[in-house]
């Protein structure tokens, strides 16, 4: 295993931290896209990183819309784009990308100020904060019949693609795993809509995102399902929180629940060999800028946890 980076701002001064940190995989998307990302475009992202001496390792992600997992007018049209921005990425040698099933929103939490250990900021998800939330009533009845059955048209167009064009796909999961939110279901919400998602199209190139801060929401045995999906965890993120749904706070990745040293030891049991990038850490006081969990000097602390943890666990 290999731990990667997301690099915000991207700067070239931001990579060659990277570099510092003795970390050569980015995890990032195509600045500026277009509908279908342009293979000249990837490539010259490609380039930019690899003149560093680092290497574009995973995409995350290539947006999908809501008439695709709504299954709205237009959406074949989308998938089509989709595909063929596969094909582009494939051409350039890009290995893994990263993609959701949340519709109308993505990501959330209630608050984003929560202190957490000195003070530092955080964020909770908490779902009685939710409960007068007005419904979401553009779109129809969202149900998880509604989400299950364009998840499966849309990977049986796509997972062949994926497969002829050599670039893994990564389901990462729903944030909260909770449903529904708002009136709007989510699915991919446990370890057995997993199951589910990988029965529609047994492949290799039909996996996941392992984010061990969701898979610890959901109540999920880290180390058993990072062990029951070996074969389709094309990339990880590391996190850990406080709680789990319905209610939740992220962590400082040495200061959660979890057994992070286990879930490390259940990635070398399983010759992981894709990367694990830190996901959300919370804001020191003394970081210039308060990005939601990406603020720099976080994801630093948190490299530096993830290296001693992989040299020191056998
Ligand atoms: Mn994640």
């Amino acid at each position: 295993m290999r731990i990667a980076l997301v690099i915000r701002p991207f700067t070239d001064e931001n990579l060659q931290t990277a570099l510092q940190m003795d970390v050569k995989d980015i995890v990032t998307v195509l600045p500026n896209a277009g509908p279908v990302w342009d293979y000249l475009a990837i490539l010259r992202h490609k380039k930019r990183i690899e003149d560093q001496g680092l290497r574009w390792s995973v995409v995350e992600s290539v947006p999908i819309s809501d008439n695709i997992k709504l299954g709205l007018e237009g959406r074949d049209s989308e998938i089509d784009n989709y595909c063929q921005t596969i094909r582009n990425l494939g051409a350039a040698g890009i290995p893994v990308m990263c993609y959701n099933w949340m519709a109308v929103f993505g990501w959330m939490r209630t608050s984003m100020t929560t202190r957490t250990r000195g003070n530092a900021l955080a964020s909770t998800y908490d779902h009685s904060d939710m409960e007068n939330a007005p419904p979401v009533t553009d779109y129809g009845d969202i149900t998880e019949e509604r989400l299950w059955e364009n998840l499966e048209y849309f990977l049986k167009r796509v997972i062949p693609v994926a497969e002829e064009a050599g670039v893994k796909q990564g389901l990462h999961p729903d944030d909260p795993p909770l449903s529904p939110i708002r009136g709007v279901a989510r699915i991919i919400t446990s370890p057995e809509a997993y199951d589910r998602v990988i029965s529609f199209i047994p492949s290799e190139y039909n996996g996941l995102t392992y984010c061990q801060g969701n898979f610890k929401a959901m109540g999920a045995d880290i180390p058993a399902t990072i062990h029951h999906f070996k074969d389709h965890i094309h990339f990880a993120h590391f996190r850990d929180l406080h709680g789990q749904v319905p209610t939740f706070s992220e962590s400082f990745h040495d200061d959660g629940d979890s057994d992070m040293a286990e879930a490390v030891r259940a990635y070398k049991a399983i010759g992981f060999k894709g990367v694990i990038r830190p996901d959300h850490t919370p804001t020191f006081a003394i970081d210039q800028d308060d990005v939601g969990g990406y603020n720099f000097l976080g994801r630093l602390y948190a490299v530096g946890y993830m290296r001693g943890l992989i040299h020191g666990t056998d």
